[in-house]
């Protein structure tokens, strides 16, 4: 039998793939795809306590390509959020794990979006942001900046929505940004987020390589690889692994195995940066977004709001979708109450 390397719950990489990809060849989001099996695979991620929601969109077919095992539902056009949001309702006890593009969020799921994000609903929502439709043939999305030229569109003479700055102004716990060439970060705020009690939108630059990967696109590997700053080395260990370091100095990288045997890189760096911040951030962004840098990693957390299955109470030992309708009927004393409030 071939030396295959189980994690703590016994699975294998391979557990968490899903079908073949039948995206185009070095398109972003496949990219993303194999991060977030890397990062389920390396937090112990069971797949059955896991839900996939999408909604329409090359990017929302990715879910196909990952954890074949969990559950999944691909949802309406921009209309996710709120299918994710009765789903996490109905069982509070499940991890999920959302994919949208930059289409599906920020043009007809706008209204959506922000309703997610005020109500704090414990998933990760993964922004593809490509620029365009991808899946439609390359029309300008709201992300797509102003200026930008494309072959058979013309010149988009719109200013853009910036993911960030819209999730952080409608009140979300946990904002990052990523660009689908970059493996590591990638990986390691999946794994942040997978973890964070509240709604963490992570806005992934994800080249659409058939309809904008112009180097003069902001959406593009080129561009991208060009401009990106990352604001922290990022590095995510799980609360639950303390491995305790021996002499790191500033400045220098260190080797760490993991209890599950996987190896993570770290390096300290100098620079200063503090994503409890929300002022900073948000002037962070602006500043960013002004002088055309890709700032990358994790921009704000909150980590003490509660979440939307806090502020309803769900029961914590049984999830609303497996109760028997005895446990869901109201007293007969109840119902007098809510009878004479009525009338
Ligand atoms: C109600 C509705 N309107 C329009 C469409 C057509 N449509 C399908 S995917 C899509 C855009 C997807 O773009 P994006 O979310 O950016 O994802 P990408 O394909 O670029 O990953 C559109 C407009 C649809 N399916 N449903
Ligand atoms: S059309 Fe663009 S977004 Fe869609 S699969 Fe191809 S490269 Fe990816």
């Amino acid at each position: 039998m071939p030396n295959v390397q189980l994690n703590l719950v016994g699975l294998s990489k391979n557990d968490y793939r899903g079908a073949p990809t039948t995206l185009c060849a070095g398109c972003g989001h496949n990219s993303i795809s194999n991060q977030i099996i890397a990062a389920a695979y390396e937090l112990n991620v069971v797949p059955e306590e896991m839900i996939k929601l999408s909604g329409i969109g090359c990017s929302s077919k990715s879910p196909a390509y990952f954890l074949n095992r969990s559950f999944g539902f691909n949802s309406l056009h921009g209309r996710m959020p709120s299918v994710a949001t009765g789903a996490m309702f109905g069982d509070h006890r499940m991890r999920a794990l959302a994919v949208s593009g930059d289409g599906d969020t920020t043009n007809i799921g706008m209204g959506q979006f922000k309703h997610i994000m005020r109500r704090n609903v414990p998933m990760v929502y993964i922004v593809e942001n490509n620029g365009v439709y991808g899946l439609t043939k390359g029309q300008f999305s709201a992300t797509a900046e102003k200026g930008l030229r494309l072959k058979y569109q013309g010149l988009n003479p719109f200013t853009p929505v910036d993911v960030v700055e819209e999730a952080m102004a409608s009140g979300a716990t946990f904002v990052a940004r990523s660009f689908a060439g970059d493996a590591n970060q990638v990986k390691a705020l999946i794994k942040a987020a997978l973890s964070h009690n509240g709604l963490a939108v992570l806005d992934i630059i994800s080249p659409c390589v058939t309809f904008n990967n112009e180097d003069d696109s902001r959406h593009s590997y080129g561009w991208g690889r060009e401009h990106q700053e990352p604001l922290h080395d990022f590095t995510f260990v799980p609360r639950e692994q303390e491995i305790q370091l021996d002499e790191f100095p500033e400045g220098t990288t260190k080797t760490v195995t993991m209890h599950d045997g996987a190896t993570i890189v770290l390096k300290k760096i100098d620079r200063d940066y503090d994503p409890t911040n929300r002022s900073a951030a948000m002037r962070l962004m602006e500043d960013a977004r002004n002088e055309a840098v890709l700032l990358t990693g994790l921009v704000y957390v909150e980590p003490n709001q509660p979440s939307l299955t806090d502020v309803a109470d769900l029961p914590s030992d049984r999830a609303l979708n497996r109760m028997t309708e005895a446990d869901l009927r109201p007293d007969k004393q109840l119902i007098d109450v809510a009878n004479a409030m009525m009338f």
